[in-house]
């Protein structure tokens, strides 16, 4: 067939009559979408059905939650946005918590949920919820399809809003006589929004400020957030930090944007940063913010955030430049091409060699620490075990809690787009579904999902998905017998009234992972640790592993909530250690 042939049938394809559930399959073939996560209900049957003809790559998860969060765990890896489809009602109102996740996140996500029929919306009839309404305030913008010939346009904004700019998740809520109306796909039409113009290009005489103050600086600093992951901008950061020899912080969302190995690393910074990142957020008198949105989990107390520094921000999202912490330099701009602009300039770099000096005898003298502790598992040590036995390789992804600033603190990110977690909205339940969704983006990946023993159990029905798919994901329970981080604060700031925070009577995780198929493992000593470790790393396929580790560990240095950076606790010199 010639090409004009070809086109002449792509065109007709896409201009051909047919009913809105056939238009949503042929949108999603456009847009290369290569899985879906969702989970049928009455409201999405016409469309169920179109997909059960198709063939398309489905997955049903066992929650709607435990959708939207591979769906997430896809994107973050993939960069491609996450597709879900939910029923109405409960099958939206599911969905919530993933859709404020994926908003705090800044990940792309487009969703489709079913609605009652136009003609009944507002009778609160079966299985009817204001879906626009609830999710107006947790989507990056929403949808409402009240007429067929509406769906192709808004479908294809929905994928161009979510994946552009900053992105975000987009929901398109369809009532069910949409699905089965019928009308023109026409799906070869230009985006439209004259009121959505993201600017992805830095002005040049912000840079050319920024190059002059770096010149100027005596103690400059980077603090990159997942800005950098999301434009896959790390190359240019690594060029531009060793052009100008700016050493480097991450959020704990930007962790493997730089290389974690790298002499100008410093760690993470905030909450549970290491001292070297926070005593330098404090005592920098140049602050370039690139791609982070100086949440309060990494500022700490705003009235000593960085109090000696000149700041300039670099961020795509013009409503995050300025909110939480006064800024001299604004730079509007995906975050590559700022750097590759500002690495073009080869401006002077600054003088900071008494600098570095301070920053590498702060690094040398403070450095990340535990208590080792044979004859018990400490959960530091265990992420070591990790760390060593995958090369630094794999995909991590977590919960929140004790166990998530672990992982973040000791599994040494050197590669981009490895470190999946939920930062601001800090969902527990996160970790396992989002491992589905990581393993499905890059199949050949080493996916371990590092969770709590209180997390793991808001979603472990997923387990049925990992068993179903044979994904051989590597599911580490971090089994401190308690919902590790709420007892810490109660320990260190309500006198030890552990209210509600304790559980000693778990269930028996091997016994639940066999009771899914899926073979599980139980170590409660360091030893039994490695060996057990050995053992899942060799397998092909998924095994859960239930580490008994060491249930009043503390995750140190912390910084007390209205303490600033400087004020860490936790803090011990490398002369005061025992080993
Ligand atoms: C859905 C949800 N509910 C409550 C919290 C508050 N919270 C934060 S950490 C935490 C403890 C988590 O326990 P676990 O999963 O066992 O992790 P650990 O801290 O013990 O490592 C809780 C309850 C939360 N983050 N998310
Ligand atoms: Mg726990």
């Amino acid at each position: 067939m010639t090409k004009m042939k070809v086109e002449e049938q792509e065109k007709a394809r896409t201009k051909a009559r047919m009913s809105g559930s056939l238009m949503l399959i042929e949108a999603l073939k456009e847009e290369k979408v290569e899985v879906i996560f969702g989970y049928p209900g009455g409201a999405v049957l016409p469309l169920y059905d179109e997909l059960y003809k198709a063939g398309v790559f489905h997955v049903l998860t066992r929650h709607e939650q435990g959708a939207i969060h591979a769906a997430e765990g896809y994107a973050r890896i993939s960069g491609k946005p996450g597709v879900v489809i939910a029923t109405s009602g409960p099958g939206a109102t599911n969905i919530v918590t993933g859709l404020t996740d994926a908003m705090m996140d800044s990940l792309p996500l487009v969703v489709f949920t079913g609605q009652v029929a136009t003609s009944v919306i507002g009778s609160d009839a079966f299985q009817e919820a204001d879906v626009v309404g609830i999710t107006m305030p947790i989507t990056k913008h929403n949808y409402q399809v009240r007429d067929i010939s509406e769906l192709p346009r808004i479908i294809k904004e929905a994928f161009h809003i979510a994946t552009t700019g900053r992105p975000g998740p987009v929901l398109i809520d369809i009532p069910k006589d949409i699905t089965t109306a019928e009308g023109e796909f026409d799906y070869d039409q230009d985006v439209h929004l004259p009121g959505y113009q993201p600017t992805t290009q830095p002005n040049h005489w912000q840079i050319r400020r920024l190059v002059e103050a770096v010149s100027q600086s005596k103690r400059p600093v980077i603090l990159a957030g997942a800005g950098v992951l999301h434009a896959n901008a790390s190359n240019e950061l690594r060029q531009y930090a060793e052009q100008q020899n700016i050493p480097v912080i991450h959020t704990l969302l930007g962790l493997g944007g730089f290389p974690a190995d790298h002499p100008l690393f410093l760690g993470m910074a905030g909450m549970h940063g290491t001292y070297t990142a926070n005593m330098a957020l404090y005592e920098c008198d140049l602050l370039i913010n690139i791609g982070a949105r100086f949440d309060d989990r990494v500022t700490g107390n705003l009235k000593y955030f960085a109090p000696k520094a000149t700041v300039a921000h670099i961020d795509i999202d013009p409503a995050e430049i300025g909110k939480n912490v006064p800024t001299k330099i604004p730079i509007v701009s995906d975050a590559k091409a700022a750097l590759q602009e500002l690495i073009a300039q080869q401006g002077k770099p600054a003088d900071n060699a008494a600098w570095l000096e301070q920053l590498n005898e702060w690094k040398r003298r403070f450095p990340l620490h535990y208590e080792p502790e044979a004859g018990t598992i400490k959960p530091q040590k265990l992420v070591e075990m990790i760390y060593e036995l995958t090369n630094g390789e794999a995909i991590v992804t977590t919960d929140v809690g004790q166990h998530q600033m672990w992982a973040a603190q000791y599994y040494k990110f050197n590669r981009p787009h490895r470190w999946v977690t939920s930062g601001g909205l800090g969902t527990m339940g996160f970790g396992l579904p989002a491992a589905i969704g990581a393993q499905l983006a890059d199949r050949s990946a080493t996916v371990v999902s590092i969770v709590g023993d209180g997390g793991f159990q808001m979603t472990f029905q997923e387990l049925s998905v990992i068993q179903e798919l044979g994904l051989p994901i590597k599911i580490v329970i971090v089994n401190n017998q308690a919902l590790g981080m709420v007892r810490q604060w109660q320990e260190l700031f309500y006198e030890k009234r552990y209210s509600h925070s304790l559980i000693p009577n778990q269930p028996d995780f091997v016994k639940l992972a066999e009771a899914y198929g899926i073979p599980g493992l139980r170590a409660k000593t360091e030893a039994e640790a490695a060996e057990v470790l050995k053992q899942a790393f060799a397998m092909d396929g998924p095994v859960l592993l239930d580490f008994h580790v060491r249930a009043d560990e503390n995750v140190y240095p912390m910084v007390a909530p209205g303490k600033g950076l400087h004020e860490m606790v936790g803090v011990k010199a490398c002369e005061e250690l025992s080993r």
